[in-house]
């Protein structure tokens, strides 16, 4: 007389059951909490000790009548304080202006961008500066610019036929070379050729 062979478990009598709970099921809900761990603790640090930030809706702007107002009519650079700037810079179909803006090493560069027509995006490579520009209001984000270098901005968000003509670019140059007002095209030989010298971004 042969024993039937034993049935499907039913979970009672198997050894490698806790509480009922499959391991491999015990591992995949380890393994989810860990990953809730690791990226609550991936947002805390990039928030509180890199410097990440969220754009901040610094205000709202009638999209008609934007070009027409200040500061907006009048879009480019301003020194706030010694080392300190705000750009103002209007995205539009397809261009950014102003193209350029040049800062020295070492400033802290606050960006306010808007847009008149369709949805665009701000985007300064090797920076944290990554914003949506939505018309009719005005994002807002500040950066230090530590390292001379050319940092190419580009909008992200597809705005139509002409998008990929949309970039431009922030100078840092050492701090001896700025031309004063920022405005003035006779900045120093040495800057300019320098900044020639580099012009095809890749
Ligand atoms: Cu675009």
């Amino acid at each position: 007389m042969t024993e039937t062979a034993p049935g499907p478990s039913t979970g009672s009598d198997d050894p490698n059951l806790t509480m009922g709970i499959d391991p491999y099921e015990r591992n995949w809900m380890r393994l989810s909490i860990a990953l809730l761990v690791a990226f609550a603790a991936t947002i805390t640090v990039a928030g509180f000790s890199m410097g990440f930030a969220v754009p901040g809706a610094d205000g709202e702007v009638d999209p008609r009548t934007v070009l027409e107002t200040e500061p907006w009519s009048s879009p480019g650079l301003r020194e706030i304080s010694p080392g300190v700037y705000e750009a103002y810079v209007v995205a539009q179909t397809w261009s950014f202006n102003p193209r350029e803006l040049e800062v020295p090493v070492g400033s802290e560069l606050t960006i306010y961008v808007t847009s008149p027509d369709v949805q665009h995006g701000f985007s300064v490579r090797d920076t944290n500066v990554n914003m949506q520009v939505v018309p009719g209001q005005v994002s807002k984000l500040s950066y230090t610019f530590d390292e001379v270098g050319e940092f190419p901005y580009i909008c992200n968000e597809y705005c139509g036929q002409g998008h990929a003509a949309m970039y431009g670019v922030v100078n840092v140059v050492p701090a001896s070379a700025v031309s004063a007002g920022n405005d003035n095209d006779n900045a120093s030989d040495s800057a300019e050729a320098q900044g020639d010298a580099d012009g095809q971004v890749d």
